[in-house]
């Protein structure tokens, strides 16, 4: 007997902004001029604001911190794509995207700094607290997809990964449910190609990580994840197809870190330094300014008031984180369950004794 094919399976590679700013015109997405400079905006406000999380870990003025640098197209090209109602659950690495969705970024830097009312965010700010196991975000947005569905609501909920959250069996039951209750659920992962010091060639012998929606009966699609324009094109029809009610899809955003795991990581001790010489040459930043000047879109006098801009907006964040005022320490307990179990009760009670409150 022949072997007879069962399915087909192709995985597509989406790119539209090369790295040096200029378009395939046939995959160019209809934004107006005044969408694509926020879309830019949107970017250079994540860098400035990472920037200075970094400067303030150095400072002892928050604690271990990761840095999103590098990673800034994949997260404003979604956020651009998506709706108010849409919901976002967040890994460690999301600050960005969290940004762009309405969480201010002085909860973001009072997350960082040990403050659980960094997770209590603005009412109707459909964001998920950041959640450190790695791809629990997967099950979580399986499921919010799922009740989504049954409670009829016009809205999608895009979970967030990396690279090395795909080796756990999370990704693999999330995504396995999603695709059987065709949940209104995205799969957003960025493979910024290293989980800590593992590199992604160690994470799967698969050539993508996109490939592997079709084991789960749904597409996957792979996007330049340094390319905004090619991320929001692939984000928007994925939205649009949970949203019809067609099932859920996975986005490999192809990316690179370009700074230390956390600032409790030493990326020179594994890293080819030739590695951020490519990267660097990759910029999403640099290239989306390249294309929106070519468009005359963008000049030198924009970009200096984007800048004087953004500084002010990271001062006014760095002085609201300031101004709160200090933590009631028993909180580390407070937010895990609705009723306290007996042992963290005590445990509360041992601290607030101790701690005077
Ligand atoms: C379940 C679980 N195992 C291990 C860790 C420790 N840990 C934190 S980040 C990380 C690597 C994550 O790599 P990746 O998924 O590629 O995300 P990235 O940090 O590159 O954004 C690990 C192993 C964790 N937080 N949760
Ligand atoms: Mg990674």
């Amino acid at each position: 007997m022949p072997k007879k094919p069962i399915h087909e399976a192709i995985t597509m590679r989406l790119e539209v902004l090369d790295k040096d700013g200029k378009v395939d015109k046939a995959f160019m997405p209809d934004l107006s001029g005044d969408q694509l400079q926020a879309m830019y905006r949107s970017m250079v406000l994540m860098r400035k604001i990472d920037e200075k999380a970094l400067n303030m870990q150095r400072q002892g003025r928050i604690g271990t911190y990761g840095s999103i640098r590098g990673q800034e197209a994949a997260q404003a090209g979604l956020a651009a794509a998506m709706e108010p109602q849409d919901w976002t659950v967040p890994s460690f690495r999301e600050q960005g995207i969290m940004m762009a969705r309405g969480v201010p970024a002085h909860l973001i830097y009072a997350f960082w700094k040990g403050d659980e009312r960094g997770s209590v965010f603005p009412e109707g700010v459909r964001c998920l607290p950041i959640a450190i196991p790695v791809a629990s975000q997967f099950v979580h947005a399986a499921g919010l997809g799922m009740a989504l569905k049954l409670k009829g609501d016009d809205a999608v909920a895009v979970g967030f990964g990396g690279d090395g959250s795909t080796s756990e069996g999370d990704f693999h039951e999330a995504l396995n449910f999603a695709g059987v209750f065709k949940a209104r659920t995205v799969f957003f992962v960025q493979n910024n190609q290293w989980a800590i010091s593992v590199p992604f060639r160690q994470q799967t012998a698969a050539q993508s990580i996109a490939q592997r929606a079709h084991g789960y009966g749904f597409e996957g699609i792979q996007v330049d994840g340094n390319d905004i324009l090619a991320v929001y094109v692939a984000s928007k029809e994925a939205l649009d197809r949970a949203r019809r009610g067609d099932g859920p899809t996975l986005i490999e955003a192809l990316t690179y870190r370009m700074e230390n795991h956390t600032t409790a990581d030493d990326a020179t001790r594994y890293r080819p330094p030739e590695d951020l010489d490519y990267w660097r040459q990759r910029d999403p930043v640099d290239r989306m300014r390249k294309f929106l000047s070519s468009q005359k879109l963008w000049s030198d006098k924009k970009e200096q008031a984007l800048l004087e801009e953004c500084a002010a907006t990271v001062e006014a964040e760095v002085a609201a984180l300031e101004a709160m005022p200090a933590p009631d320490p028993t909180d580390i307990v407070s937010y895990m369950f609705k009723e306290l179990p007996y042992n963290l009760r005590e445990q509360r009670e041992q601290l607030a004794r101790e701690v005077g409150r």
